[in-house]
Formats: C-alpha cells, sequence, structure tokens
C-alpha cells in the first residue's frame, strides 16, 4: 500500500514538473486542475491519505494561471468610488434614491487616469453600481441609472475610453447586492438580472481586466437571495476570458480585512476555497473563514485536500474617516466633505510595505468629490507616494544585476556584494511564482566588521517567514558592504528572481 503511495506522488510529481517544463511561466495549466485560459483558476487536489510533508511539497508546484500572474506583477490597483452615495453623503444607500440626486458639475474622468497613471497605478476599478443599485452606465436593465439623471452621460463608457486612451487597465466593481432592483430576492430572477448587466460591461466597453464583487448583503433588509454564481463565472469566461475575478470571484481573494495589511506570511497557495465556487459549506467544513490569520501553512495544509492558487489583494482606501456619513456608518470608500482626512505619507508607506510587501496587490481606493474629480490633496499625496518610492525603493544597492538564486535548498545561504559600504534599511526580495511559492522561513545577517549579524527587524517586518511574489524587509540602519540571506525552510528547492537592498530615509 504505501508503495502504492508513494509511486502514486511520485508520478504525479513527475506529471507536476513536466507540465511546468513544458509551458512558458506562468501559462502552467497548475498541473492540478486548472482549466486552459485560467479558467477555473489552477489548484491541485490532494491524493488520499498524503502526509502534510507530501502535502507541502505539492503546493510547491501550484502555480498561478497566466492572469494571475500578469495581475501579481501590476503590484498596485486604484479603486474608484463614485456614486449615489457621494451625493446623499452615505456609506450605504437604501436604493430608494432618484436618479434627479445624481448631480456632478464636472465628470473629469482624465483627471482621475492621468493621476493614478503618473502615480504608478496600472489598472483602475470603478463602481459601476453599488449596493443601492444605482448604475453608472446605460444599461437597458433598470431606469435607475445616469442615463435618467441630470449628467445623463454614460461614465462607464468615459471611463473605459479615458483608460484605454491613456494606456491604463480597465476594471469594474459591481455589487451584487442590489437593494433597488425588483428581483432581488427573486432567486432566478435577479440572476437573469445580474448576468444581462454583465453581458452588457463585458460587451460594449471593450476589454475589461477584473471584475470585482463585493461581498456585503444585509439581509436584515428583509431579502435573501442566492447568487448563481458558476453561472456568472462561466458568463464572464466566455464573454472576456482574460478578465480577473476578484474578491467574490475565483482569481483575486480578499485579504480579510479593509484596514490596508496582508499577513505577515502570505500565501498564494491556500486551503480556502474561492466563494465563488458556491460550494456551500466547503471552507465551513474546514474552519476557514478569508478573515483567518493563516490559510496557507502547513497547519492549514495538514488539514484539506486542496490547494487553490489565490493571492490576496488589500483594499483600503486614501482617506479615513473621522466622523460618520449621515447614514452613521464611517466610511472610507466614498467622498463625505469635511467627514475624513487624507492618510499621511507615513501611513501610505506602511500600507504599501504591508500589501505589495508582503505578496498582496494594493488596492487602493480614491474617492471622488461631487464636482467629479479626485480632490487635489488626495493627488497631491499619491504623487508624493510615487516619488518617494522612485526616489529610495527603486534603484538598489547590490552589485550584481542579477541577483537570481535558483535551486536555494533549505539551510543554504548566499552572498551579495554591495557596490560599496552603504547605510541601507530595507530589503525586496522575490520569488519566481511562475514555478510556485516555496519559502517558508529566510534570514538575513550583515557583515559587521567581519562578522555575520542578524539585521534588527522593523514591527512592519515582524517575521521574515514567506516571500511570494514581493517581499519587503524593513530593518534598524546598519552600514555594510555585504549581506547573506540563508533559506531556513522550503517546500522544494526555491527560484529567488531577485534581491536588493536600499536605504529609506523616512518612512
Ligand atoms: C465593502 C462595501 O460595503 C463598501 O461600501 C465598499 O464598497 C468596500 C470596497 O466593500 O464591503
Amino acid at each position: 500500500m504505501r508503495f502504492l503511495k508513494i509511486l502514486s506522488l511520485l508520478l504525479i510529481l513527475f506529471s507536476l514538473s513536466c507540465n511546468n517544463a513544458a509551458t512558458n511561466p506562468g501559462e502552467s495549466s497548475g498541473g492540478g486542475g486548472g482549466g486552459s485560459g485560467g479558467y477555473p483558476p489552477p489548484s491541485i487536489k490532494f491524493p488520499d491519505g498524503a502526509s502534510v510533508e507530501e502535502k507541502a511539497k505539492l503546493a510547491a508546484t501550484l502555480a498561478p494561471s497566466e492572469k494571475q500572474l500578469n495581475w501579481q506583477k501590476m503590484e498596485l490597483t486604484a479603486f474608484i468610488h463614485y456614486g449615489m452615495n457621494t451625493f446623499t453623503d452615505r456609506g450605504w444607500g437604501t436604493g430608494t434614491e432618484t436618479p434627479s440626486q445624481f448631480t456632478p458639475t464636472k465628470v473629469d474622468v482624465n483627471q482621475w487616469v492621468s493621476t493614478l497613471k503618473e502615480a504608478g497605478f496600472k489598472i483602475i476599478i470603478l463602481t459601476v453600481k453599488h449596493h443601492d443599485g444605482f448604475c453608472l452606465w446605460h444599461t437597458e436593465t433598470t431606469k435607475h441609472s445616469v442615463q435618467y439623471s441630470p449628467y445623463q452621460k454614460d461614465i462607464a463608457k468615459e471611463f473605459a475610453d479615458a483608460c484605454r486612451a491613456q494606456g491604463m487597465k480597465v476594471g469594474f466593481y459591481l455589487s451584487p447586492w442590489d437593494m433597488n432592483a425588483e428581483s432581488y430576492g427573486k432567486g432566478q430572477a435577479y440572476n437573469d438580472f445580474f448576468c444581462q448587466q454583465l453581458t452588457e460591461l463585458l460587451t460594449k466597453y471593450g476589454p475589461v481586466d477584473e471584475m470585482w464583487f463585493d461581498g456585503a448583503k444585509d439581509e436584515k433588509y428583509g431579502k435573501v437571495q442566492e447568487y448563481d454564481f458558476t453561472r456568472w463565472m462561466d458568463l464572464i469566461n466566455e464573454l472576456q476570458p482574460n478578465c480577473i475575478t476578484a474578491n467574490l470571484g475565483l482569481d483575486a481573494r480578499w485579504a480579510g480585512n479593509e484596514g490596508g495589511y496582508a499577513r505577515d506570511s502570505e500565501w498564494s497557495p491556500v486551503g480556502f476555497k474561492p466563494d465563488a465556487y458556491g460550494d456551500k459549506g466547503y471552507n465551513e467544513k474546514y474552519g476557514l473563514t478569508a478573515e483567518d490569520a493563516d490559510l496557507g501553512s502547513r497547519d492549514v495544509l495538514r488539514k484539506v485536500p486542496e490547494v487553490f492558487w489565490f493571492p490576496a489583494e488589500v483594499d483600503v482606501s486614501i482617506r479615513t474617516p473621522t466622523a460618520p456619513a449621515s447614514d452613521s456608518i464611517y466610511d472610507q470608500w466614498f467622498f463625505h466633505e469635511g467627514k475624513q482626512s487624507v492618510k499621511t505619507m507615513q501611513e501610505i508607506m506602511n500600507i504599501y510595505y504591508k500589501s505589495v510587501g508582503r505578496n498582496a496587490n494594493l488596492l487602493l481606493n480614491f474617492p471622488v468629490n461631487k464636482e467629479g474629480v479626485i480632490p487635489t490633496e488626495d493627488a497631491a499625496r499619491i504623487k508624493e507616494f510615487k516619488q518617494y518610492l522612485d526616489n529610495n525603493l527603486t534603484t538598489g544597492f547590490l552589485k550584481d544585476q542579477d541577483t537570481s538564486w535558483i535551486g536555494a535548498d533549505n539551510g543554504q545561504s548566499k552572498e551579495y556584494a554591495l557596490t560599496s559600504s552603504k547605510q541601507i534599511n530595507v530589503l525586496i526580495i522575490q520569488e519566481d511564482i511562475s514555478k510556485g511559492q516555496r519559502v517558508e522561513k529566510f534570514s538575513i545577517e550583515y557583515n559587521n566588521n567581519g562578522n555575520w549579524q542578524a539585521v534588527t527587524l522593523s514591527d512592519i517586518s515582524k517575521a521574515t517567514g514567506t516571500i511570494g511574489y514581493k517581499r519587503i524587509i524593513k530593518f534598524s540602519n546598519i552600514t555594510t558592504d555585504k549581506i547573506r540571506i540563508t533559506i531556513n525552510q522550503t517546500r522544494l528547492p526555491a527560484n529567488i528572481s531577485s534581491v536588493n537592498v536600499y536605504y529609506s530615509p523616512t518612512y
């Protein structure tokens, strides 16, 4: 029996490595059940009775689909919340508003796009429908839309055209929860309505790179609606196979909070099954929720039968609420005059270190104001952020151009020389995730007058656990000419694609 089990595992590992070798990086089907074109995204089912060691090795061979890999490389996604709530001063609307209340004076989509493009964002996701059901596009599905407002013009179209003209990718936030739709709560009728909305958005506005589905759904409002996720996901795949589905989607996972941080060790191969598979009760069975402190360590692998490539996305706003909106919600997402402060550079940099620096994408929200623009203060702050990254965290101090380290195994170390002795306090390290995420623990030392000494980690980088696509480690200032990285624990020999060190003077 044992022999047969080992043989079957060896065969699986062999077929996975052939699969990886036979395709370009990122084109891997994931080897364990991912469909071609990345739908559904890659996953691996563990053989019955596999030990945790065997599961960890298998999980280490799981790789993203091509579109998931491209998504991860973008690092920065901008969110724009704009809609009825902007005018009613609410966090959540009621669905009883009227289009006449939507009264922007100048919707300047070009200002949104150029501001965010200059700040380094690669894609913008616009709330084309929030929970109040008001649509920012011209739709056949309802009269509760911008078309019947004083503004009249199709904002989704203006936005998508402006993005494309400036070379930015396009995303839409379409709230599944709809407090205005008459069919909401009526089972298939609402799923038909929602599919019609999806069809409009995915056929009238050119390539859509990301569809973002929010999980908020308040059944206190008396209506219970079952979402037909399989139908939605199939439809998106049919209409726009390159589109990423996020949050209540299959390709990108909600990091579990709206405070701007990923986990210290953020795994992309996780035991948590995307809710959008509609597999009710699956995650409960294994005691997992999107908010858990751990979704991918050996403790999780031990108890689950399957591992999914489901990378984290951190959503937070550039504005912090300082007073409640008129519906008592402390709302960071929509613009509320005099009730929010723009985050400081220190706060934004902390968010950056705890999201992009922890193997997650940062989805940073910009509330557009009543007039229809990103306020000057917010635009100035994000410009400052970009300048700070350009000046301090872009050109590193290591001597060699090629810092890759393929096959870095347990207990192995590698030394990296700086161009000369320099003061440093940041290390950026990346794994080639097209081959999987593998490192569980690593450490950093520096040459201190001939002795190797461990760096003192900052609070932001409490532990040097996982790496993933990108890990940014902050530590106390040191002056040195050489650093040493040790891979303390890895699931399979790791593929380190780059390492570099920097000096961040202020944050
Ligand atoms: C939440 C929503 O309820 C908020 O209004 C906002 O859209 C945020 C991104 O997701 O769950």
